[in-house]
């Protein structure tokens, strides 16, 4: 018996331990748990890791939108986008070879500055120095091509004052004026222009002796037909320019459906948005 007392009251007084000891330590721990709600709340808004998260999605965000325009610096990669029928594009955002440099003298150029072929002239044969742009189609139809151009070598508004372009997949590429159509030479159709044409190409001209900066293209010798090109359907099409004349400045082009004016497409500043392949 006194055996078993002894063993009893170190059992009570474990007990009574361990009720002392449980009862703040509950008591305690609801009230810790509403302090450390307090404190999480508080660690949310101090927290790295949850920041980070944010701040890394952040990240991604702007890597990603920094990535388009970084993929999109080659000029080889560009597309151009058609939008509402027009289409408007500054000349030197082409990849350009050879002879042709980029200037930037006087105040008639809009951009970065014009394009010049400074290599030998071309004048009988297309396709030396070839830039191309490739040209997105959404509203498919009859566009009208027009560039900006100057005389920048002598004082003749007839000499050093044209450039080769082809477009060899759309639907169709000819010039016209009034009645009078025309189609590039070796392109498989008649009537042909008055003048250079070979290979599916067009000599353009500007004329006058007005030599700086004007939006004027036209081909066939002393009887200045328009130039036009059928885009049949939506799809990305390869427009073609090279070297014929030189000291021929070119500073920007519009194509703009023949809905719109010349007036209407050269008047607008805007210029088309660029994508990438
Ligand atoms: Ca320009």
């Amino acid at each position: 018996m006194k055996t078993l007392k002894t063993q009893k009251k170190p059992t009570s007084i474990l007990f009574v331990l361990l009720l002392s000891f449980l009862i703040p330590t509950m008591y305690s721990c609801s009230k810790d748990d509403s302090l450390l709600d307090d404190q999480d709340t508080e660690m949310v808004d101090d927290d790295d890791t949850v920041p980070e998260e944010e701040s890394s999605s952040a990240e991604e965000e702007l890597s990603s939108a920094e990535e388009e325009p970084s993929s999109c610096t080659d000029p080889i990669d560009f597309v151009f986008n058609e939008k509402d029928g027009l289409v408007g594009i500054e000349f030197e955002k082409a990849e350009f070879s050879d002879d042709w440099t980029m200037k930037n003298d006087g105040t008639g150029f809009s951009g970065e500055g014009y394009m010049i072929w400074e290599g030998a002239q071309q004048l009988h044969q297309p396709g030396i120095g070839i830039a191309t742009f490739k040209i997105k189609i959404t509203n498919s139809g009859t566009y009208r091509f027009v560039w900006k151009s100057a005389v920048k070598t002598g004082t003749n508004g007839t000499d050093h004052n044209d450039t080769w372009l082809r477009f060899a997949d759309a639907g169709n590429f000819y010039a016209k004026n009034g009645n009078s159509v025309v189609y590039p030479k070796d392109s498989g159709k008649t009537p042909n222009p008055e003048g250079a044409s070979k290979d599916g190409w067009f000599k353009i001209y500007r004329s006058g002796n007005d030599l700086d900066f004007k939006w004027q293209s036209l081909t066939y010798d002393n009887n200045g037909h328009e130039v036009f090109v059928v885009f049949e359907e939506p799809g990305t099409y390869l427009m073609e320019v090279s070297a014929r004349s030189s000291g021929h400045g070119i500073d920007k082009f519009v194509l703009f459906n023949e809905a719109l004016s010349q007036e209407e497409a050269t008047s607008s500043s805007e210029l088309s948005d660029i994508t990438c392949d």
